[in-house]
């Protein structure tokens, strides 16, 4: 059993699965910090606040599923199994890397947990997503594919070709919007007509839901009903998790042309908050506890660091593997 599938399996509790989100936070926190420091090169998208959507969705999905994802795929990655240090050594691009360094932050993969190469294009994840979807209902396997990608991508051709093939196949997937409002550095209402973009789903006929990002419980909800419909013959479903980016777009993007107020208004629900007040109210954990937890993953997460970057970066001879030519 690999690494990232006895992580995986520590998602089975509710106090796992806070346990991970807070853990999501911390590792890209900690990006930010390497980043600043000159230990990343390219660029890098962080998804704090929205850690719910990715281990909401792994705490549905088998390890047999697939999921693609996009360059803000560092949550999800996290979220599928993959340790700190396979996620911290790709983005700083050493040889303990979950790519081997060789892709950097925007190509994540682990095969083991079913995490397809994250894609840094925009709307590529999903026909990847549906042709696996088709390869399991062609093999009859009870596999489904789920995809995630953010709003602006449901303005791309490749969305709509997606969604359209997907529903006369009625293939196993799962399309996953993580709405955050913006596209790069356009606000929503800017570049797309609509507010619900759920409702794209009816042109193509399509199960459909609107499900609030920023409460896990929700998301596990939607996400199994999704899956359940799925492995039951039924075809697709487009799941719109309405949440938001505490960060800018990328690297040091300040996100000066937020609406005043607005990322405060969010802030008061963040999805680690959420998740702790719930387990609190239970009984199930104290504000002691959950002190101690954010210190324990602060020392793991340190200590991953201090591993990635005592790792080297890929040799120059591997310069050619993984790399295939063909000759007329
Ligand atoms: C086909 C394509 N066009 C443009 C870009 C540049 N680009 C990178 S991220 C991005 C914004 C995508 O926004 P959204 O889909 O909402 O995802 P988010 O970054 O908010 O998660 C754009 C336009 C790209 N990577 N690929
Ligand atoms: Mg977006």
């Amino acid at each position: 059993m690999t690494t990232s599938l006895v992580r995986r399996q520590a998602l089975n509790t509710e106090l796992g699965r806070l346990e991970r989100m807070l853990e999501i936070r911390a590792v890209e926190e900690s990006i930010q910090t390497l980043y600043n420091d000159g230990h990343v090169r390219g660029s890098t998208h962080l998804a704090n606040g929205q850690e719910a959507v990715s281990v909401g969705i792994a705490s549905v999905l088998r390890p047999t599923d697939v999921v693609t994802c996009t360059y803000r795929g560092h949550a999800a990655a996290l979220a599928l199994g993959v340790s700190p240090e396979g996620v911290l050594g790709e983005i700083c691009g050493r040889v303990i890397g979950c790519s081997g360094g060789m892709g950097g932050s925007m190509h994540l993969m682990d095969a083991s947990v079913g995490l397809m190469p994250t894609f840094a294009i925009v709307g590529a994840g999903l026909p990847v997503a549906a042709g696996v979807a088709l390869a399991a209902k062609l093999k009859k396997n009870d596999s489904v594919a789920l995809t995630i990608f953010g709003d602006g991508s449901t303005n791309i051709g490749a969305f709509h070709e997606t969604l359209n093939m997907a529903s006369i196949f009625k293939l196993p997937i799962i399309f996953v919007i993580e709405n955050n409002l913006y596209g790069e550095y356009t606000r929503i209402n800017l570049s797309t007509p609509i507010s619900d973009l759920a409702d794209r789903a009816d042109s193509y006929a399509m199960r459909k839901e609107i499900v609030d990002g920023q409460d896990i419980d929700a998301v596990i909800k939607s996400i199994s009903a999704a899956v359940d419909f799925a492995r039951a013959g039924n075809g697709p479903s487009l799941i719109e998790a309405k949440t938001y980016r505490f960060s800018g777009h990328s690297r040091a993007d300040p996100a000066t042309y937020r609406t005043p107020g607005e990322l405060d208004e969010w802030k008061k629900r963040d999805p680690l908050d959420i998740a702790a007040a719930k387990l609190i109210k239970q009984g199930d954990l104290t504000e002691k506890d959950l002190e101690e937890l954010k210190s324990t993953i602060g020392v793991r997460v340190a200590k991953a660091i201090e591993v990635v970057l005592a790792s080297e970066g890929p040799s120059l001879d591997s310069l050619l593997q993984h790399v295939s030519a063909s000759r007329k």
